[in-house]
């Protein structure tokens, strides 16, 4: 571990990450993989995308999901990034506790639109709450379930890092990244969905229970109990756990090897691993895949130009069989 503490997180190197500019965030950090190793300096097709709210545990509110979108959407989109590294800064200024996230920010939430504030020190009764009204509209916003969807059918492998707690939405954002690897000091997991009212009958449990099988995921969401890193490793919640000092360098390795495949090999079988669970929609994001390598043949290509120059296709030159 790096001994100066920078102030992303304790165990962010600075040496092999710059800042994505052009992001005004506030929830989370937002880095592009660099290699500073030669003369000059060459960008590594990796990205790391933080949360960046230690003091809650890293829970996010609607701004951060905003934010988390924004991020991994330009993720998505930057031709030349292999994979993305999802983690969380830390540990927290407060009692020096690790999270990857916890979920939504129960502050921030339902039907009512009410946010609760920690009392301050000046307050008459410095442990109860305060409550203000938002608008109700963004806070009864699920869009984190729209994040699920972006991790899922990005054409980029999503890496959780998980230095600390995984709770809640948290959680269920682990088991939609491609890969994980867990802090063995740190790390911990519980799905506490039922304890707060909530629940994330999507990807969250059904393919958590794909995952690990049913009958465990069921008793991680029916009992709600805390499991370590060296469990989920067992269950196969993630796939490798690390010493805490080793978990960003093994992120990035896990990146770094990812960049070397084809990417088009990548794309096609993170989409053929989706598809089953995915129903139709899995099949079109891989059909789309599929048709876009199919515009590249010289067959679809004489079907446009006959189009296009107002014949009839000559589809002589085309077997039937491969
Ligand atoms: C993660 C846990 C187990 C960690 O326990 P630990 O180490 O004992 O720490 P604490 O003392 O509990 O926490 C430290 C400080 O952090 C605050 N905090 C922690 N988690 C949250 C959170 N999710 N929201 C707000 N604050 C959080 C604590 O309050 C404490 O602050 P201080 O120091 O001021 O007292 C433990 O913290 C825990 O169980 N956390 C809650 C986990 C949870 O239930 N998460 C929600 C589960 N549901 C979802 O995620 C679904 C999505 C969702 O809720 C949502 C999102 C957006 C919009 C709407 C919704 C919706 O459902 O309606």
């Amino acid at each position: 571990m790096s001994s100066v503490p920078s102030r992303v997180s304790e165990t962010f190197d600075p040496t092999v990450w710059r800042e994505v500019e052009g992001f005004d965030l506030t929830d989370l950090t937002y880095h592009r993989g660099v290699d500073r190793s030669g003369d000059g300096e060459r960008d590594l097709p990796v990205v790391r995308i933080a949360f960046d709210r230690p003091e809650v545990r890293n829970a996010f509110r609607p701004h951060t999901v905003d934010e988390l979108y924004r991020a991994l959407d330009h993720a998505r989109m930057t031709s030349d990034v292999a994979a993305v590294v999802l983690t969380g800064n830390g540990p927290s200024p407060k009692d020096g506790g690790w999270a990857f996230c916890s979920g939504g920010d129960q502050r921030i939430r339902g039907r009512d639109g009410y946010r609760y504030e920690a009392a301050g020190a000046d307050d008459e009764a410095p442990t109860a709450r305060r409550r203000e009204q938002i608008d109700p509209a963004r806070a009864g916003r699920l869009h984190i379930l729209e994040v699920q969807r972006l991790i899922r059918t990005m054409p980029k492998v999503v890496i959780a890092a998980v230095p600390g707690w995984a709770a809640g939405g948290g959680h269920s954002l682990n088991v939609v990244c491609d890969l994980s690897i867990a802090s063995r000091q740190h790390a911990r997991f519980m799905q506490t969905d039922a304890n707060v009212g909530s629940f994330d009958a999507g990807y969250g449990s059904a393919l958590l229970a794909r995952q690990i099988g049913d009958k465990r995921a069921r008793e991680i969401f029916f009992l709600a109990r805390e499991y370590s890193a060296e469990d989920a490793e067992r269950w196969g919640v993630v796939n490798e756990v690390a010493d805490h000092e080793d978990l960003e360098p093994l992120a990035l390795e896990y990146a770094r090897i990812v960049a070397t495949k084809s990417p088009q090999a990548i794309r096609m079988l993170k989409f053929a691993f989706n598809l089953a669970d995915d129903g139709l929609a899995g099949q079109q994001v891989f059909a789309g895949e599929a048709t876009r390598l199919a515009y590249m043949t010289d067959e679809a290509v004489e079907g446009r130009d006959a189009f296009l120059e107002r014949r009839e296709p000559d589809w002589s030159g085309f077997p039937y069989y491969y």
